[in-house]
């Protein structure tokens, strides 16, 4: 049996994920948006608007797609058959959300057999939107601009003039860490920028806005689709596992770079007590 193509997956994300933008941007109030509730701590929020998108973003893509899995941020999990599931982030950058920050966005991924197919991220306040298949490539696109993402160029300075974007968690003892380990990261890199939305930091990083990304706790849904764009712009993304060897992104540690960072910026991350 073959599986779902890539591309075709990825259509339908960009068709639900535009719609739940332009639902966001009907829905917002002027002002803060009031929190409806609280997670992990008392600082990462979730507000109605959250939650009526992600319900939104479900039943637009079972319409499409009903035998798909959903595994949404703010919901309840949805059971599928079709081996296909969908990590939705209806709003990735909740606290720029609440307070008016124009750097949040839609993020969906389509992922099967532990694989992510498909990626889509729109900010929702500008339209920029990206895109990936696996296997196909990633794009970019401001309204009748659209670009093909490819290998940033090379830094020739390396690693001392790298703009490394980060994240810190919403637990108070991992972000002390995150905050130590960052301390530890400064005098070897050109900058730091923390722009509070995980998927827009990664869609920038594979728009070479930035030569490196590091963050953990991140959460499946903030992190799929970005990662897929970051890998078909020909980016290296990786991760620690348990035993502290390198593997695959997860909620223990993202980083990401060009290949030609990659090897230093990695070894640094680690060195710095990530
Ligand atoms: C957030 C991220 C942010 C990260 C936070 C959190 P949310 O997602 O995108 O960049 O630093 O830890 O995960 O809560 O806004 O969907």
């Amino acid at each position: 049996m073959t599986g779902p193509a890539p591309l075709e997956l990825l259509g339908v994300a960009v068709k639900v994920g535009v719609a739940a933008a332009e639902l966001i941007n009907d829905l917002r109030p002027t002002g803060r948006v009031d929190v409806a509730s609280t997670k992990s701590s008392s600082t990462d929020v979730v507000t109605e608007i959250d939650t009526t998108v992600e319900d939104f973003i479900r039943r637009r893509i079972l319409e499409d797609r009903p035998a798909d899995a959903i595994v949404g941020e703010e919901g309840e999990d949805w059971a599928g058959s079709s081996g296909v599931a969908w990590l939705v982030d209806p709003i990735d950058g909740t606290v720029n959300f609440v307070y008016g920050i124009p750097q949040y966005a839609v993020s969906l991924a389509a992922v099967a057999d532990g694989e992510t197919l498909a990626g889509f991220v729109i900010n929702v306040v500008s339209g920029e939107r990206w895109g990936a298949a696996r296997g196909v490539g990633a794009w970019r696109s401001l309204g009748a601009e659209r670009m093909q993402l490819g290998q940033a160029e090379p830094l020739a300075e390396g690693l001392a003039h790298a703009l490394v974007a980060t994240g810190f968690n919403y637990l108070p003892d991992l972000r002390a860490r995150q905050a130590r380990a960052v301390a530890e990261l400064m005098p070897h890199v050109r900058d730091i920028r923390r722009f509070g939305s995980a998927a827009l930091d990664l869609c920038a990083l594979a728009s070479g806005r930035f030569d490196a990304y590091v963050e953990q706790g991140l959460q499946p849904w903030d992190l799929a689709a970005g990662a897929l764009i970051c890998r078909e712009a020909g980016l290296v993304v990786s991760g620690l596992d348990a035993d502290g060897v390198m593997g695959e992104p997860s909620e223990r540690l993202v980083m990401a770079s060009s290949k030609a960072l990659a090897e230093e910026f990695f070894a640094l991350v680690v060195a710095c007590g990530f």
